[in-house]
């Protein structure tokens, strides 16, 4: 049995749990009428499907065999939009170090993981910086609702 090889299984499924957690965040952003919100969540709900996509790959390309698990309800009920993107920006820097614990696992027991895994080491800057500008643009906004409308059509772009 390979422990870091249930280790990226364990988080394939957190990646999907990540697309379960956004796309309920799009909801209540559709909810709340905030479309550009909602536009932006989705298309993170489907990258993270992506990410896990990606690991299921690597799984069978090795041989293991990949397993789905459940998880947990996500959060529906938010204050806020300032809430959501708070929690999601939390949401990444616990995937983050997840993924480098996985790093550190994976350099000396398997170097195809630990090679596998650099890509995603690379993303999490993108994305922590992505929610980490969201954060920054709403503190600014401050609650002003011209300024979040200004911002909300500016992520229908996404
Ligand atoms: Fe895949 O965790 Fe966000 O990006």
């Amino acid at each position: 049995m390979s422990k870091v090889l249930d280790k990226l299984n364990e988080q394939m499924n957190f990646e999907y749990e990540s697309a379960y957690i956004y796309k309920q965040m799009a909801m209540y952003a559709d909810d709340i009428d905030l479309p550009g919100f909602a536009h932006w969540l989705n298309a993170q709900s489907r990258e993270e499907i992506e990410h896990a996509e990606k690991m299921l790959d690597f799984l069978q390309d090795v041989g293991y065999e990949a397993k789905l698990t459940g998880m947990s309800e996500p959060k529906a009920d938010y204050e806020n939009i300032e809430e959501v993107v708070k929690t999601a920006f939390d949401h990444e820097k616990e995937v983050t170090r997840r993924i480098n614990e996985i790093a550190d696992l994976a350099r000396e027991e398997d170097k195809r993981v630990y090679s596998f895994i650099q890509w995603y080491i690379d993303e999490q800057v993108e994305e922590e910086a992505n929610f980490d500008q969201l954060t920054t643009r709403l503190e600014r906004i401050n609650g002003n609702w011209s300024g979040l409308y200004i911002l909300d059509g500016e992520l229908k772009h996404r």
